[in-house]
């Protein structure tokens, strides 16, 4: 089409458009004076003028830029389901790569999504039976494994087991200075939460977690009221993990053939900060020992299985020496420390 050829119909469209605005001021107005939409389709000149309104086309760069939209949705329809030239998983390394994890397997919420969308793309519960006949998160005390596994390990069932931390002198030596010997100012260990592993500082006001040790004592011992804190880190770092496991070990009552994941996380925090209620996007069920401190769980099953379930939430508080087992994948949770002494609890994935 010539450039005077493309103006000329420019400006043909534009005059239709013009006429057939009037032509509807019109037409409303005469039904305003008492006509009815029948008596004016007896004109002849009102019904062509309606057909030309009908056939109104939609600009063609509207359709042009509808057709390219919908190209590039097949093409990456097609990329994806057919993983050509490029595998899903390699995308999505490459994507976490540049948000520095080196492995996803190990990362608890490796992806982080706004909470919204995250919801709106968690894959519900195949059965909400992990549910049904559950009252109350019961309490336990020198379980096999083979009844643990039975009853609990993989049915989604919470449970604390009283005496998990049998045998562990986790108690007589974690602590925050503990911790700070650990991880000292220029250590590979400190490096390595920065860099590898992660760190929540929840809502705590540390931009780092070298700043966690670099908090005032009185803050620390919780003499300052006025500041608690709490935070969580995945132990990834092996020289770090090789000192704490001198202090605990796999839960005795896991199942004979449950590996726990190598990474741990910790959690260490003032009375009356927590975590607020979530759910994880993780691989396994898992367990968390609480070391010192005393820290209150409350559990809610994911909305569609409200109706399955006999309650829509639970609390259970878990003192010292005792272990959680949780799906945190199955089960929204939230935390709170409370009693009068700083939290320590370590915890870990089990399949
Ligand atoms: O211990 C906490 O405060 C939170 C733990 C948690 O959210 C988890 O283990 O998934
Ligand atoms: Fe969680």
């Amino acid at each position: 089409m010539s450039s005077q050829n493309r103006k000329d119909s420019k400006e043909d469209d534009s005059l239709r458009r013009r006429v057939n605005l009037h032509f509807q001021y019109l037409y409303d107005s005469a039904i305003q004076q008492g006509f009815s939409p029948d008596d004016l389709s007896k004109i002849d000149a009102v019904m062509e003028l309606r057909e030309d309104i009908d056939s109104l086309e939609i600009p063609s760069c509207v359709w042009k830029s509808l057709v390219a939209l919908f190209i590039s949705f097949l093409a990456i329809v097609i990329v994806y389901l057919s993983e050509w030239p490029v595998k899903n998983d390699t995308i999505f390394r490459l994507w976490l790569e540049t948000k520095g994890v080196e492995d996803p397997r190990t990362e608890k919420c490796a992806a982080e999504l706004p909470e919204l969308f995250q919801e709106m793309v968690r894959p519900p519960p195949q059965f909400c039976r992990f549910c049904q006949n559950v009252k109350s998160v019961e309490k336990v005390e020198n379980i096999t494994p083979e009844n643990f596994e039975k009853r609990y390990a993989y049915t989604g069932r919470p449970v604390v087991v009283k005496d998990g931390t049998k045998n562990w002198t986790a108690s007589e030596f974690f602590s925050f200075q503990f911790m700070k010997s650990i991880y000292t100012k220029n250590s590979t260990a400190l490096e390595n939460v920065e860099k590898k592993c992660q760190f929540f500082a929840y809502k705590s006001n540390f931009k780092s977690f070298e700043e966690v040790f670099e908090m005032s004592e009185e803050r620390a011992f919780l003499k300052d009221k006025s500041a608690p804190w709490y935070i969580g880190w995945s132990n990834c770092d092996l020289s770090a993990a090789n000192v704490l496991r001198q202090h605990y070990s796999r839960p005795y009552f896991l199942p004979k053939q449950a590996e726990s994941s190598k990474t741990d996380w910790i959690f260490m925090g003032s009375p009356g900060y927590g975590a607020s209620m979530h759910i994880d996007y993780v691989n396994n069920p898992s367990w968390q020992a609480q070391i010192t401190g005393t820290k209150r769980w409350t559990l809610e099953p994911p909305p569609e299985c409200y109706f399955a379930c006999k309650q829509s939430f639970f609390d259970v508080t878990v003192q010292p020496g005792e272990i959680i087992v949780l799906d945190t994948n199955l089960w929204f949770h939230a935390t709170l420390n409370v009693g009068d002494n700083i939290s320590i609890a370590i915890g870990s994935e089990f399949d």
